[in-house]
């Protein structure tokens, strides 16, 4: 690939720094010129640029004149370089023999600014904006060095260093503005109170009052001060996805893709970008529970040195609407209903079902989003999509279609609903709790990218239309081709600042990535730029660190709320002479819009093949395991029961009949309902309806296995899932360890559960610390249980109704269970087989064989067996709540 660098013209005209080159070394970093003088007269620090300095390696022959002793004629131009008003009327200035030190650089000054000026005698790109070819193959704009660097400078006093403004002018290539998020971590270690003004505080805890028992005053500005800020502590949550979690990690290339794009992230095999992700969910306020039924945000910002990049994806490929213009239709249906607030973060509610049933183009998101998709186990164990078709552009300007996936390592894997409801209750934080410990210990989540990428031509042949957001790109017609890693290694410092304040815009795409034509993207194209101005307060959200790009920022934008960066020099426009031409457009290096060919009548309406709404909502279900078909029936079970308004379920059911008749007849049977007549087919062939002009075809592809959960069950890690071992009073010692051990090197995140906190005897009469209890941490949230051996003559747990609602939970949710023995009177008191001669067909449930002598040691097999089993994350063999028809 091209070096993009290298692409950018180099800047005409003597530079300063190629001038003072020969007059001074260059420190090895920059090839800034280093001080010329070793002992700095201002006092400033060591290795900082003095005034003396300064003048000292300046100008070259351009600004000779501007030496003291140029001209013996007092005055000749010196007014001019003094005031601010009016200059000379031509020509040189000179500076008088005698003239102070600020004086000649005064003069300097305004005489290299006529000379930068005078290095652009008429605009350069100004012949090159017209015509087709232009458009394609924009210039690069022309700049003019400075003949001295004084020259674009705001101020002359610019190098009085001190600790407030820092060292003057920044390194040549550096940006302070957009440096490591480092710059702005604070760490109060060892430090005293202050206010925010750098005040230390003597007193924190009491207000200033005009005697003990007196009346507060106003004059105490420490309270104010922070009474105030506090009042100000919240900003607007996002409109959706406002509830999230996020982290920091990097994307790592497997190769360069130089025949796709020249997008930054792809250049080189083994090249990492950092990256910030957020994972979300949509409907619910910021509080509100993890585990709710819904699609997650999947958004991924990539800093890379051609700029930010934000790929703002969803766990779930497709969308419920095929134009922007409904998506607030669409979010007023789910959000809480207006007049009462309720439901929150759930769909299960009148006005979601009576705005989806009347948009047939939601079926395929419907049977997504009823899908266990909609309840991951784990942000870890999500895929996600960047959903609409986008472009990649190669050096050579041609372009393929592409869609992004991202598939975890971990495995895809999804909780059930009943453990679902009940986590919501018992950790509303589950899936940010599971993010954050997991990078705490070192247990970094990665997921591979993939793409598919097609031409324009192929897409053209068809069934559906890849502009479509309802529909996915079956992976029998096109490959997913990795390219890829992204790998999540370090928690947020701080929620706020970090994971609250990140903006991401499907605007921000880099040289290398376009947009296609999804009607979908164009809203969003507009409203993740407009909405973060309202949430985060004004048009400077982009100086916020988490969103500074590390490439550098250098545009003519000025001022606003917030306003970080302090421009140097009086230009902020473009074309000018004045500061060279810079910043000046970077041309064909730059972002260049893909040319794509637009033709046509200014149009409201869709292509024919959007009428299409059933054909991939079908081949979902059909790709679908029997267990994963049950869960899709039990969702729509689910959310249409808790809708109050029967023709709303009747309209749904009517609509189903159009994707399965089986799931419509089930649906309709565990509703207590007849089955409705299809909803009239736009296609036509119902009778009903107005047929839509346009054959459509046939799908090429009836069965996907790659749609089913149970296609992606990982690389066999644990990947920290948590283990609950129950410990009690007189428990094996030994073996409950040697199990805890074998799961910790494994991977996965044991701990020792009883009733109360604090130490339980061993039989061998050592001590087991109870690390949590089972009222703190109820079965719901552990991935699999280890038993104690108990049999009916000595019962420990079997008599606590705790230890028995644990045990049923991890039985009825299909997780995989452990008895240290042959028996188990806890399992049998939860109605599981109780011991090793029930248990037959439960692929599931393990039984160690206890040693046959004091000195046979744990059955290690089993317990391999058990961990394999966790791996797999759960049987849905067993599955009978509700019971199974
Ligand atoms: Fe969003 N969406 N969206 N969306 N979206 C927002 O931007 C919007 C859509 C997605 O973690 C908002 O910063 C419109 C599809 C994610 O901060 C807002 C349309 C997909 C996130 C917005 C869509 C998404 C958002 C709210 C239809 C999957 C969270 C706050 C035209 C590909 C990003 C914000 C984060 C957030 C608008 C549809 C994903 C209002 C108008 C399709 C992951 O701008």
């Amino acid at each position: 690939m091209a070096n993009r660098k290298s692409d950018a013209p180099a800047p005409t005209g003597t530079s300063a720094k190629t001038a003072g080159a020969a007059a001074a070394p260059k420190t090895a970093k920059t090839g800034k010129t280093a001080p010329a003088t070793e002992a700095p007269s201002n006092g400033a620090k060591a290795g900082k640029t003095a005034p003396s300095a300064k003048a000292a390696k300046a100008p070259g022959a351009s600004v000779a004149t501007a030496k003291p002793g140029a001209s013996s004629v007092l005055g000749d131009g010196i007014g001019s370089a003094l005031s601010t008003v009016a200059g000379p009327a031509q020509g040189e200035v000179t500076a008088p023999e005698g003239a102070t030190e600020a004086q000649v650089r005064l003069v300097r000054k305004m005489a290299g600014t006529d000379t930068l000026a005078r290095g652009t005698p008429s605009n350069p790109l100004k012949a090159a904006e017209h015509g087709r070819d232009n458009a394609v193959h924009p210039q690069a704009g022309v700049p003019v060095d400075a003949p001295d660097e004084e020259v674009g400078a705001s101020t002359l006093s610019e190098d009085f260093a001190s600790d407030k403004v820092g060292d003057g002018i920044p390194e040549a290539g550096e940006n302070p503005t957009n440096d490591s998020l480092d710059r702005v971590r604070v760490d109060s270690t060892g430090r005293v109170l202050t206010t925010n003004q750098g005040v230390p505080v003597g007193d924190n805890q009491n207000s200033l009052k005009a005697g003990l028992r007196g009346p507060t005053l106003m004059e105490d500005f420490i309270l104010r001060e922070k009474i105030t800020h506090f009042d100000h502590e919240r900003i607007p949550e996002r409109v959706v996805h406002a509830r999230g979690s996020a982290a920091h990690g990097y994307f790592e290339s497997y190769g360069a893709l130089d025949d796709l794009t020249i997008a930054a992230p792809f250049e080189a095999a083994g090249k990492r970008t950092p990256v910030f992700v957020r994972f979300s969910t949509v409907a619910g306020e910021r509080g509100s529970a993890d585990t709710a039924r819904d699609v997650r945000g999947f958004a991924v910002k990539f800093y890379t040195e051609q700029g930010n990049w934000d790929l703002v994806g969803n766990n779930m490929p497709v969308f419920f609407i095929q134009d922007a213009m409904k998506f607030p239709d669409l979010i007023h249906a789910v959000k809480p209903e207006p007049h009462n607030g309720m439901p929150q973060a759930a769909s299960a509610h009148d006005t979601f079902w009576d705005f989806v049933s009347l948009m047939p183009e939601s079926t395929h998101m419907l049977m997504w989003v009823m899908s266990d998709r909609a309840i991951p186990r784990s942000y870890r164990m999500m895929q996600g999509f960047g959903v609409h078709t986008f472009r990649l552009v190669n050096a050579q300007g041609e372009a393929h279609f592409v869609k992004f996936h991202w598939t975890p390592r971990a495995g895809t894997h999804s909780l059930v609903w009943d453990e679902a409801v009940k986590l919501a209750g018992a950790d509303p934080d589950f899936h940010r709790r599971d993010l954050w410990e997991a990078i705490e210990a070192g247990q970094y989540p990665e997921w591979e990218l993939g793409l598919q990428v097609f031409t324009e031509e192929q897409s053209e042949q068809w069934s559906f239309d890849i502009l479509d957001p309802t529909k996915i790109v079956p992976e029998e017609l096109v490959p997913i081709r990795p390219v890829g890693r992204m790998v999540l290694t370090r928690n947020p410092d701080n929620f706020f600042a970090e994971t609250e304040q990140v903006a991401f815009c499907t605007a921000h795409i880099i040289p290398g990535i376009d947009f296609s034509n999804d009607p979908l993207l164009a809203g969003r194209i507009h409203s993740y730029l407009d909405t973060q101005i309202t949430r985060l307060g004004g048009a400077n959200f982009h100086e916020i660190p988490i969103n500074a790009p590390i490439a550098q920022v250098h545009n003519n934008q000025r001022d606003g709320l917030h306003r970080q960066a302090i421009p140097r020099g009086r230009v902020a426009y473009e074309p000018n002479s004045l500061a060279g031409g810079c910043p000046f457009q970077a041309g064909k290096s730059g972002f260049v819009s893909y040319p794509k060919a637009i033709q046509g009548e200014a149009l409201r309406g869709k292509p024919e093949r959007f009428a299409e709404h059933y054909a991939q909502a079908t081949l979902f279900w059909q790709s679908q395991s029997e267990a994963e078909q049950d869960h899709i029936v039990g969702a729509f079970r689910f959310e249409l029961t808790r809708v109050q308004t029967p023709a709303i379920r009747q309209r749904v059911l009517a609509m189903l009949r159009h994707v399965d008749e089986t799931l419509a007849t089930r649906l309709a049977d565990d509703l207590g309902m007849d089955l409705p007549a299809p909803l009239p087919d736009l296609l036509g062939d119902s009778g009903v309806g107005a047929p839509v002009a346009g054959a459509v075809q046939p799908p090429e592809v009836t069965r996907s296995d790659s749609l089913s959960l149970l296609d992606r069950p990982g690389d066999g890690g644990l990947w920290g899932r948590r283990v609950a071992l129950l410990v009690h009073e007189g428990i094996d010692g030994a073996r409950v360890r040697e199990v805890h051990e074998a799961v910790l090197s494994a991977g996965g995140v044991p701990r020792y559960i009883g009733h109360r906190l604090g130490d339980v005897s061993t039989a061998e009469g050592d001590v087991i610390p109870v690390e949590i209890t089972l009222e703190t941490a109820p079965g719901a949230l552990w991935d699999a249980v280890v038993l104690p051996e108990e049999t009916d003559d000595a019962p420990h747990l079997s008599r606590s109704a705790q230890a028995v609602a644990f045990v049923q939970d991890q039985y009825l949710h299909c997780k995989p269970l452990l008895v240290l023995g042959h028996d188990s009177a806890l399992l049998a008191a939860v109605g599981a087989p109780g011991s090793v001669d029930e248990a037959d067909g439960d692929p599931a449930l393990f039984f160690m064989d206890p040693p046959a002598t004091p000195e046979d040691g744990t059955d290690l097999a089993t317990v391999t067996a058990f961990l394999t089993s966790l791996a797999g994350h759960r049987r849905f063999e067993r599955e009978m709540d509700p019971p199974q028809r």
